[in-house]
């Protein structure tokens, strides 16, 4: 393998498995409110003793997403909906208004109609986001397409351009991390710039501005963001908090930990920050006894591996 092949591969397993052990880490605490950073560490040795850990929908989208770019690199939205057709089990912990689209979509209402049938406007729930690290890794050489398959991607689900917008930050980011191998304020600030909405450019812009005036301890920096960028299931008020904890925590291990002390939707905000800070730092940075705890891992690191194969 070259020197590319091998960093393409670690990095795409590093983000479709940062997804799914961010995921799997997050989901016993998704709601909880803010803690300190020591008080996360501990909260991540508790929760690895009660393994195998359960994936939810965060994971089986990016999962159902990953398997519809192997298929179609562009993306096309009634094909993507039969893929999550194909995946979806009802238990994974959906948000209301996709269970609702589901639904449409398994009573005949055409896809590509059926997005803005539950919100007038279509979503701007962070779901777009949280399962588009695929194609961030998949169209990492490529700008222009990944912001069309993005953009096709998320109008099926979330149609709403805050929804749409936080995908393409998120994508950018894995995107970012893959080709550059780092993922910093230099980073966010292209994100920042290729921001469509004022929302999630805002909400990114506010990010470089912490991290750039960091002062004090992590546990008051993670109290700062957590108020300030948000910790919701929206996409403007999570998508740039996981892109700030991929930064602030310097590492895996702590960007999990910042993610899980920031509280609220953890299992979302370390899905999106896992995938980052793996994309950037390759598979190999995940400790394995996490990976292993993970249901699912073995799948999700073959379908890492052919991703990375589609896009050398
Ligand atoms: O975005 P989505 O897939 O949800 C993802 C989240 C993650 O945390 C998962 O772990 C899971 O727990 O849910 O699902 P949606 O239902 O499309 O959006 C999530 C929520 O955002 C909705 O249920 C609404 O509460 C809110 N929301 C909106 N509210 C009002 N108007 C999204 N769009 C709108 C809107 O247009
Ligand atoms: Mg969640």
């Amino acid at each position: 393998m070259t020197h590319h092949d091998t960093r393409l591969l670690a990095a795409a397993q590093g983000a479709l498995l940062g997804t799914l052990v961010g995921d799997c880490l997050g989901g016993p605490f998704e709601g909880a409110p803010a803690t300190t950073v020591p008080k996360a560490h501990q909260r991540i040795e508790r929760t690895l003793a009660q393994r195998p850990l359960p994936y939810s929908d965060d994971t089986q989208l990016a999962v159902a997403l990953a398997l519809h770019v192997l298929e179609n690199p562009d993306v096309e939205p009634a094909r993507f909906a039969e893929h999550i057709l194909r995946e979806f089990e009802p238990h994974r912990g959906y948000g209301a208004g996709m269970r609702r689209l589901i639904e449409e979509w398994r009573q005949g209402t055409p896809p590509t109609e059926a997005a803005t049938a539950v919100f007038p406007e279509g979503s701007f729930g962070n779901g777009a986001a949280m399962r588009v690290a695929p194609l961030g890794v998949r169209w990492a050489g490529a700008p222009e397409r990944l912001e069309e398959a993005v953009v096709r991607s998320a109008e099926l689900t979330h149609a709403h351009p805050v929804g749409r917008d936080g995908a393409l930050a998120q994508a950018r980011a894995v995107a970012l991390a893959t080709s550059r191998g780092r993922f910093g304020v230099d980073e966010l600030a292209v994100i920042a710039d290729g921001a469509t909405t004022a929302e999630v450019g805002a909400g990114v812009s506010d990010a470089t501005t912490l991290l750039l005036d960091w002062s004090g301890d992590q546990t008051a920096a993670v109290a700062t963001a957590g108020r300030r960028l948000g910790t919701e299931v929206v996409a403007h008020r999570s998508v740039p908090t996981a892109l700030w904890a991929a930064v602030a925590g310097g590492s895996v291990d702590g960007t999990l930990a910042c993610a899980l002390a920031l509280g609220g939707d953890t299992d979302t905000i370390a899905a999106m920050a896992v995938a980052v800070r793996g994309a950037a730092d390759g598979a190999d940075a995940l400790p394995e006894e996490w990976v292993a705890a993970c249901e699912g891992a073995d799948r999700v690191r073959e379908i890492g591996r052919r991703i990375a194969e589609a896009a050398g």
